[in-house]
């Protein structure tokens, strides 16, 4: 017996010595105080063996078993202290496309970098920026717009009742009384907003979209003021070979009404798909606000005039873009924004 632990002994001391990591060491561990590894093998033989020899087999095993476990412990720092050596002299070199941390940077939403450009058009023409509730009442959303109660133009602005009089406003003109009794004549405002419609949502309507609106109040104004700030805004945003055109259109709270179209900027008026093959496209309402308006706000219509209009900047922006569906927009599918 004390010759098989003393070539244990040997066996494994060499072993131990010559292992190269620690995957190593932990075989050669288990190897010998495994569950049925050499040392538990050892033990189970010690009731075979005759009594008198027990006294000095019993202390040289425990002894060898304490040499080995306290090989292995020293053998693994040894190990450790290597690898941690060339920690500290070598170095990683990262490279390949791959490996190139990309900066992730954020930025405005597309029809926000649209409005903000606009905003700033317009301020330089002298317009400030008014604001309205989302939530309004009928009175300023229709009735002082010329759009009583039963009016069948009520029809073409379907929207969301919060109880009979309360409701989500169709369009930014529900601002256009409320910034002439505020601030009188002469008067330069421009509200950019959000406005909601009970509509049949299609790749050019959105039931919440944004609007411009720009209202224009002094004595002379006239339809040319219209037509020049239209073009002006256009060749700012569009490009400068955009053209606007002027159609006759109705709205109740302008008189003469129009709508803005500008140039098909993809067909360039030749007509195309976007276009529908008629070389415009339809951009705001707009037009000369209407005496009975003029009057609600407390001007009168006989010493001033005004132009008001209400753009789309979704629809803008998707001519600008060149986005096909509106609807993606307020997808908040991030391919799409950072494109
Ligand atoms: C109006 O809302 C009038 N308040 C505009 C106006 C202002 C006329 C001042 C006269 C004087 P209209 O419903 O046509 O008009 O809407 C104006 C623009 O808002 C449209 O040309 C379009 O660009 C945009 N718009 C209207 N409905 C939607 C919708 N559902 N989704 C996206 N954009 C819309």
């Amino acid at each position: 017996m004390e010759e098989k632990i003393s070539q244990i002994q040997k066996e494994y001391l060499e072993k131990i010595g010559k292992a190269q990591n620690l995957k190593e060491l932990d075989v050669i561990f288990l190897e010998l105080f495994g569950k049925n590894g050499i040392i538990n093998a050892l033990s189970a033989e010690f009731p075979k063996l005759p009594k008198e020899e027990l006294p000095e087999i019993g202390p040289l095993f425990n002894k060898i078993k304490k040499e080995l476990e306290t090989a292995i412990e020293k053998k693994r720092e040894a190990i450790r202290e290597v690898g941690y050596k060339k920690l500290e002299t070598e170095k990683l070199v990262l490279q390949g496309d791959a490996l190139q941390l990309k900066k992730r940077q954020g930025h405005f939403h597309p029809v926000t970098q649209f409005e903000k450009e606009t905003i700033d058009l317009f301020e330089k023409l002298g317009f400030i920026q008014f604001e309205a509730p989302h939530i309004d009442t009928d009175e300023n959303n229709f009735g002082l717009l010329n759009i009583p109660e039963g009016h069948p133009a009520r029809d073409l602005w379907d929207t969301l009742y919060i109880d009979s009089k309360l409701l989500l406003r169709t369009h930014t003109s529900n601002g256009q009384v409320r910034a002439m009794r505020k601030y009188g004549v002469p008067l330069r405002i421009m509200i950019i907003d959000r406005c909601f419609r009970y509509e049949n949502l299609d790749a050019r309507h959105e039931h919440t979209f944004e609007q411009f609106e720009l209202v224009y109040i002094d004595k002379g104004v006239s339809m040319a003021n219209l037509q020049y700030l239209s073009e002006y805004f256009f060749k700012a945003l569009l490009g400068q070979d955009i053209q606007a055109r002027l159609r006759p259109k109705y709205f109740p709270f302008v008189e003469p009404g129009a709508g803005v179209d500008s140039e098909c900027i993809f067909c360039k008026g030749k007509g195309c798909k976007v276009c529908g093959g008629i070389g415009w496209l339809e951009l705001a309402g707009a037009g000369m606000i209407h005496p009975t308006v003029l009057k609600n706000g407390g001007i009168d219509p006989n010493i001033y005039s005004g132009i008001a209009w209400g753009f789309g900047p979704l629809r803008m922006a998707m001519l600008k873009y060149g986005v096909e569906d509106i609807r993606k927009f307020l997808s908040g599918d991030l391919k799409f924004l950072t494109k």
